[in-house]
């Protein structure tokens, strides 16, 4: 029987557990994605490096397990998150191997076309984290090149100075020397991340403003600190290329929900930074196992940075491929809506497109996934007075299990900005786009059979909606 809460537009393998995307790389023209792989089931165990590759970016043809923990080595446990450069023509998977608890730096050569991934027999590369620094994990690799010279950033945390990054640089990706944390988290200037004490799965690039033409330095963060679940985060600023230290500005979280996280971004051929995030699931571990499959992959976003050093996150223009029947929800011009407004459509697996003109309503934006009766659906709507985007599952699903919450996130609209909601619906996944900058991504698992609806949500107030596209999503696999 088909499972109803299995996304059909998302990618994720054929059955067992997914985490971290990784290695992701454009390779002669081919998409590849890793990912943190559990072949034996949905959980967190040995983890392998799955692997999957696209022509478009959005549909997927699953590949054999490209990395798997050998016995008795420095991977012997679990092969964790990593990146893939091209070493002079050569794709080099700089990867952390998990063994008896400890994490170490490893490197796998691929072929050509990345079908096998020969592990370098002198693995570890390097022995362990810098002499004389205590420091909190040691784990998941950024690497970049400037000149003849690579650098690697690895995820960690110093005792009593917080989570950071460590510097290395090398010029054969086999031999690497310690430089210095990439940067320091000053906490007055950024509160926020005040009682993190290790980054994982952190992400250095260069990212260019497309209005002034200016580029800053963009660093991705999976932040585990004091709160109980981990999240994303970045920080924009400015890099040195004399001190290699990098400056940081600004903080946002990159998703104000709990599900998207250890995100990786690439350089694909035509010049653009494409993220994928992996989003968690919101049931416990024992539906997870038994629905047989945990974890997703976000859709691929596109990132540019503003002017004013938030990054800016689009859903990619390939997505448009998937597009189906189209519904225009007509709404002549000076009229507004009625709470409740219902669009006639009942559907899953749908991206929908509402640009209101914030009049004085309270709430205003769109539920989707809502039950005829509506005991179940899910809200999404911008609060006027807080200027913060919310995505509310506490009535998504009767289901009394389920972690749901009112997730927000700020989002100042200037003076003649219209709110601009870009919502995915994907059977258990609603991925949220507020003004092409403030995400919220959450997992919901509605219980009724009905639970398809589509309505306007405007409360306390008018406000008029200009546009509303709808359009049914196919799903990426030919076999659905
Ligand atoms: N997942 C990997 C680690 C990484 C964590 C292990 C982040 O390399 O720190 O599966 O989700």
């Amino acid at each position: 029987m088909k499972d109803p809460q299995r996304p059909a537009y998302h990618f994720l393998p054929e059955a067992n557990w997914l985490n971290d995307p990784n290695g992701l790389v454009q390779w002669k023209g081919i998409y590849h994605m890793f990912y943190q792989y559990n072949p034996l089931g949905a959980y967190h165990y040995k983890i392998h490096w799955g692997h999957a590759t696209s022509t478009d970016l959005v549909h997927w043809t699953h590949q054999p397990v490209a990395l798997s923990p050998t016995p008795d080595s420095p991977d012997s446990d679990g092969c964790w998150s990593g990146c893939t450069v091209n070493h002079d023509g050569v794709p080099t998977i700089i990867y952390t191997g998990f063994h008896d608890k400890h994490e170490y730096p490893c490197v796998a050569i691929g072929t050509d076309d990345l079908q096998t991934l020969q592990k370098y027999p002198n693995n570890p590369v390097i022995a362990g984290p810098p002499s004389g620094l205590e420091v909190e994990g040691f784990r998941d690799h950024c690497v970049w090149r400037e000149g003849d010279i690579w650098y690697m950033i690895i995820g960690s945390g110093i005792k009593g100075k917080g989570g950071t990054a460590l510097l290395y640089s090398s010029h054969d990706l086999l031999s690497w020397d310690y430089l210095h944390p990439l940067f320091l988290v000053d906490t007055t200037a950024f509160p926020q991340l005040s009682t993190a004490f290790m980054f994982e799965c952190p992400d250095f690039f260069p990212l260019t403003s497309p209005d002034s033409g200016k580029t800053g330095h963009v660093v991705n963060l999976s932040v585990m600190d004091a709160t109980p679940t981990p999240y994303s985060a970045y920080l924009t600023g400015t890099y040195s290329q004399n001190t290699h230290t990098f400056n940081p500005q600004h903080y946002h979280k990159l998703d104000y929900g709990l599900s998207f996280y250890a995100p990786q971004t690439f350089l694909d051929e035509s010049g653009r930074r494409i993220m994928f995030g992996w989003l968690r699931e919101g049931r416990t571990n024992e539906a997870q196992r038994e629905a047989g499959w945990s974890g997703v992959m976000s859709i691929p976003r596109v990132l540019t940075l503003r002017p004013d050093g938030i990054m800016q996150q689009q859903p990619a223009p390939e997505m448009e491929m998937l597009r189906g029947r189209h519904m225009y929800y007509p709404t002549p011009a000076g009229t507004t809506n009625t709470p409740g407004d219902s669009i006639g459509w009942r559907l899953d697996a749908v991206e929908i497109i509402a640009e209101f003109e914030l009049l004085n309503a309270a709430e205003t934006g769109i539920t989707v996934r809502c039950s005829a009766d509506g005991r179940e659906q899910t809200r999404i709507f911008y609060d006027r007075a807080s200027q913060q985007l919310v995505l509310d599952t506490t009535q998504s699903s009767l289901d009394p299990t389920l972690t749901s919450g009112i997730y927000s996130g700020p989002l100042t609209l200037h003076k003649s900005e219209n709110l601009r909601l870009h919502i995915f619906v994907d059977h258990s996944i609603i991925e949220v786009f507020g003004n092409d900058r403030t995400c919220i991504t959450g997992r919901i698992y509605p219980t009724l059979p009905d639970t398809l609806g589509i309505n306007i949500l405007v409360n306390g107030g008018r406000s008029h909606l200009l546009n509303l596209d709808i359009w049914e999503l196919n799903p990426i696999w030919n076999e659905q």
